[in-house]
């Protein structure tokens, strides 16, 4: 597999894998409960010591740690370490209500640019690759990891970020691009463009690195016969540290999981009990050997189920499978994270009623966002000049926000339909 391929780590025995675990978590619960107060509150409130913690098999007396204590905590309450030692945050796609910040050391990006290396090298990559990361770069984790991952190889790393589709597609032709990495939808809606271009013999492409949201094996289908590649999903989350917590293998069957960082458990997301194998529940993840910012089970609301079994390829590591939902309301819209919620704050501080519904589609590859509301009875009777204005200013307002456009569309009043329970708040009509 090359001279990139981390196989002693890889191909470890489940043994030795266990064994990494187990000490790391020790060392993992000792090191918070001394050095996190936030942490040690929420253990001595369940009454347990680091002492109790003494293999992975203890897990279940650990509390969980959601995005809301990550909030609660904005923005150092959970370092593990003095701010002095870290040298880089990056942060989610939400905005400043919603963010989450993540501290790395040397040390720690040095694990995070492995395990984007480790899914570089799963596609096929090595030093003769041209590496084409369209991720964003800045704040979100997708471009700093894939060219982390991509110096760590020794491909040609072309930093190209989101975006700027021509510019993408002359750097694709004229450096000879073989590996792209991007979100899956941008990764479709470029196929088009090279199809619709004509470009298809002037691509080099053989491999595609695409994730940050959720895709389906049609997609897949769909982007590997445009370009003639194979298509391989990537997971990852800010809060573990941002792409490369799991990869696909050539076998494109689960996502390893870097399990010499990471211990996953999967629960279910009502009882929060453990699940066994290969039984569908919500993913939980210990970054033990983080050393700026390690999280003890962190329950990240993706869906999904795992398997031990050893993988084809030779991986120990064990896989999840392709995401399968959310157990919170969150939406990844064009790869950023949307809660209904944001755009509710948004109405509300324009003067709007809460009588409103968010509709995702993907046209042509790409996700749109409609927010349809109603207007209030006293606008209705208002100028259609002055609507489009109100419209105009949600528009702005929620872009600021969210970071994406909205189309804003406001509707009669009583015209969003009513339900007896809960508001219909969200109609995603994308087919993944
Ligand atoms: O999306 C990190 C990333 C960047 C992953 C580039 C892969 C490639 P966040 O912005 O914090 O981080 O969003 C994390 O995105 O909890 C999932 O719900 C979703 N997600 C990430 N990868 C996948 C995937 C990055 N392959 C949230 N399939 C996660 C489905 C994904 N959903």
């Amino acid at each position: 597999m090359g001279k990139y391929f981390q196989e002693d780590i890889e191909t470890a025995s489940r043994e030795q894998i266990e064994q990494w675990q187990n000490e790391g978590l020790v060392n993992c619960v000792k090191r918070v409960y001394e050095n996190v107060p936030y942490y040690r509150a929420m253990m001595d409130e369940k009454g347990v010591k680091p002492e109790d913690i003494k293999s992975t098999a203890d897990l279940p007396k650990l509390p969980f740690i959601t995005k809301d204590d990550l909030r609660e905590a904005y923005p150092y309450g959970l370092l593990a370490i003095p701010l002095k030692d870290c040298v880089r945050i990056q942060s989610t796609s939400g905005t400043t209500g919603k963010r989450v910040v993540d501290f790395y050391t040397h040390k720690d990006i040095d694990m995070w640019e492995n395990g984007c290396a480790r899914a570089i090298v799963a596609a096929g990559g090595t030093e003769d690759d041209v590496c084409h990361v369209c991720y964003g770069y800045g704040l979100f984790t997708g471009g700093p990891g894939l060219n982390g991952g991509s110096h760590k190889v020794g491909c040609l790393t072309l930093p190209m970020s989101s975006g700027n589709t021509d510019r993408q597609l002359q750097f694709m032709t004229d450096l000879g691009s073989t590996i792209l990495c991007c979100t899956p939808s941008y990764a479709a809606y470029l196929a088009e463009s090279i199809v619709e271009r004509g470009l298809q013999d002037q691509i080099k492409l053989k491999a595609g690195i695409f994730g940050a949201e959720a895709w389906s094996e049609e997609m897949r289908n769909d982007i590997q016969n445009k370009l003639g590649i194979k298509a391989y999903d990537i997971y990852g989350l800010t809060e573990m540290e941002g792409p490369g917590v799991s990869f696909e293998c050539q076998e494109q069957n689960g996502m390893h999981i870097c399990e010499d960082y990471f211990i996953p458990e999967i629960v279910d997301p009502e009882t929060l009990e453990p699940v066994p194998d290969g039984q569908v529940g919500e993913l939980v993840f210990t970054s033990f050997a983080r050393e700026a910012f390690p999280l003890i089970r962190y329950r990240t609301k993706d869906i999904t189920y795992i398997t031990r079994e050893k993988c084809k390829c030779g991986r120990t590591h064990a896989r999840i499978h392709r995401l399968m939902g959310r157990s919170d309301d969150m939406l990844i819209i064009k790869g950023v994270n949307v809660y209904p919620s944001q755009v509710e704050e948004v109405l509300i501080k324009k003067g709007m009623p809460s009588n409103y519904q968010l509709v995702v589609d993907r046209i042509n590859n790409s996700d749109t966002l409609e927010v349809k509301v109603e207007m209030t009875p006293e606008m209705f009777s208002d100028t259609v000049s002055v609507i489009e204005k109100k419209e105009k200013e949600i528009v702005a307002a929620l872009k600021s926000m969210l970071g994406i456009y909205a189309k804003v569309t406001l509707v009669q009043p009583k015209s969003i339909a009513r339900s007896e329970g809960k508001a219909v708040r969200v109609i995603d009509n994308r087919k993944i």
